[in-house]
């Protein structure tokens, strides 16, 4: 259970890298030092154990994140919040909107590889907020670059400062472990069953013996001498350079073997940052409101949704949205300011995660992540506060770039397909669009694995069976009129054009630039966006 107390501050932060760099597999080894997780089952165990992050179906079978999940547990006297993503860039989404809950990121290399194409876009994003880094070099039991050559490739591809704080002694058969720069020791939990007791071996003098039986004569030298330079060649860890963005402290390791994952999770634990002011928007909430900075000692109770969640646990067919508290003390049962509906709310039950597990929360505050039961009210997006009128601003939202019209396999099924696709679209696994003339739902997507979900889990989640055609749009534009007589001859005028969002938005289909550049010149009123935000 996550400790309640007042002073313990939060540790909210991401877990990201391209796909396969071992996210989960580590968040997996958090979570047990975290003691969630008293064994740990591996990702794609044959044995049927697996990673609690990924509980559903497809990501078992895939053995691939698709959705960001939430976990909490105590650690050390902070209260931390891990939120392991999807790598793959078709999630991207889901994964650009878990980076708007959280204040720091561990940042995952394969170290056969290096820096990989999705982790220098997830970068951007992380350097455009100045994001603090932490970089785990994982797979360290494979065969790996060279340490040097790799800190070098994350310094010059991602223009960051690296500091190791370990270093790895061998890699591939020879990987014996890692060795701590700064308290001089090794530390390993091969075989452990316990999180706390791990064998260390002192290496202040690495011509010990104990140090010599472990690691061998050989490894040894080339340790003292990769040491020499690590200390002629490699300044001093800052905090504050590392609060500022501007360093990475790094730890090299392999999360399937425990190694590093401790040094690591002390390292966020004991510097990391505590929740930050956000920026909203006041009334109206338009492109150009005014905005002011809303600071977490904000007495004001507010707070943001950035995931919804369906049916997490099958047999309730329950849907959740995960709350990021930005300011103030939520309680259970306080009532609560919905800003877009302008609506007040009671929150009987909130929820904390522990991997698929949950709990009722009595209370929260700014950093944390809760859950909120969800009849289909609630929007990513949407602001809580105690009655003050703005919204978070900064959840991005994704022009849809391919698109397939649905079809039904079964006629009968007409309703759950509806219910299915509206949920799914709700949370952001899909967009989804009816036509204006022929009702035909058509789904559009930033890439075709979208499409995959989609199906998968109208058949796991709904029981439908739906297949895709191809369609001809290339693009949508959301519109706006000056006026509801300007807007209704826009849709006379343009109907094969015109679908709805899932929000019952007018929207524009584009089946060439040039139906476009037609549309926009004869209608000079009205405003065209390429996102659902009207951006
Ligand atoms: N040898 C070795 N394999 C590892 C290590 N860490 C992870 N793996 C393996 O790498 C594969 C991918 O690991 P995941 O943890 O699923 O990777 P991920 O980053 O979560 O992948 P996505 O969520 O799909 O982006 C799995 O087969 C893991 O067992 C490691 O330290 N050593
Ligand atoms: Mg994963």
């Amino acid at each position: 259970m996550l400790d309640q107390n007042q002073n313990a501050t939060r540790a909210t932060f991401a877990i990201i890298s391209h796909p396969d760099a071992g996210k989960t597999t580590m968040t997996e080894k958090l979570l047990w030092f975290g003691q969630v997780i008293r064994e740990t089952g591996k990702v794609k165990a044959k044995d049927g154990h697996y990673a609690k992050s990924d509980w559903m179906e497809l990501e078992k079978e895939r053995g691939i994140s698709i959705s960001s999940s939430v976990m909490s547990f105590p650690y050390n006297d902070r209260a931390m919040h891990l939120l392991d993503t999807p790598g793959h860039k078709d999630f991207s989404e889901d994964t650009y909107r878990t980076l708007t809950a959280v204040e720091s990121v561990l940042m995952m290399i394969d170290s056969a590889k290096g820096v990989e194409a999705q982790t220098i876009k997830l970068m951007e994003v992380c350097r455009m907020r100045d994001t603090p880094i932490v970089t785990f070099m994982n797979k360290y039991d494979r065969e790996a670059m060279d340490p040097f050559a790799l800190l070098e490739n994350v310094e010059k591809i991602l223009n960051i400062q690296c500091v190791p704080m370990t270093w790895p002694i061998g890699s591939g058969v020879d990987f014996k472990g890692v060795y701590d720069l700064r308290n001089k020791t090794i530390m390993s939990f091969k075989d452990a069953k316990d999180p706390f007791n791990p064998t260390v071996i002192d290496a202040s003098d690495l011509n010990a013996k104990t140090v010599i039986d472990f690691i061998g004569e050989k490894l040894k030298i080339t340790l003292q001498e990769e040491l020499e330079m690590v200390e002629t060649l490699i300044g001093d860890f800052s905090t504050e350079e590392y609060l500022h963005g501007i360093q990475s402290p790094v730890f090299f390791g392999s999360a399937l073997n425990n190694f590093g994952v401790k040094e690591t999770l002390d390292m966020i634990a004991n510097h990391s940052p505590g929740p930050k002011a956000r920026e909203v928007k006041n009334a109206p909430y338009e492109i150009d409101s005014k905005t002011q900075m809303i600071a977490p000692d904000n007495k004001e109770f507010t707070g943001f949704i950035f995931k919804i969640q369906a049916n997490m646990d099958k047999k309730h067919r329950d849907r959740v949205a995960f709350m990021r508290v930005c300011s103030g003390v939520f309680t259970r049962n306080q009532k609560i300011f919905h800003v877009r509906s302008e609506k007040d709310l009671k929150i009987a039950a909130p929820l904390m995660f522990q991997a698929q597990d949950r709990e009722i929360t009595e209370m929260a505050l700014p950093g944390d992540i809760i859950g909120l039961h969800d009849t289909g009210k609630f929007q990513i997006g949407d602001t809580f506060t105690e009655g003050s009128k703005f919204m978070f601003t900064g959840i991005p939202s994704f022009a849809p770039e391919i698109f397939n019209k649905v079809v039904l396999k079964d006629p009968m099924k007409a309703k759950q397909l509806e219910k299915g696709l509206q949920q799914l679209s709700e949370e952001g696994t899909v967009q989804l669009f009816t036509r204006h003339t022929t009702s035909e739902k058509i789904l559009g997507a930033v890439g075709v694995l979208q499409f995959e979900v989609v199906k998968y889990r109208l058949e796991d989640e709904y029981n439908v069976h739906a297949d895709y055609e191809n369609y001809s749009f290339t693009g949508i534009r959301w519109l706006k009129f000056e006026n509801e007589k300007d807007q209704a001859s826009f849709i006379d005028n343009n109907s094969s054009n015109i679908v709805y969002d899932n929000k019952k938005r007018v929207c524009f289909s584009v089946r060439s630039e040039w139906d476009l550049k037609l549309a926009q010149e004869k209608n000079p009123k009205v405003v065209f966006y390429k996102n659902s935000d009207y951006k």
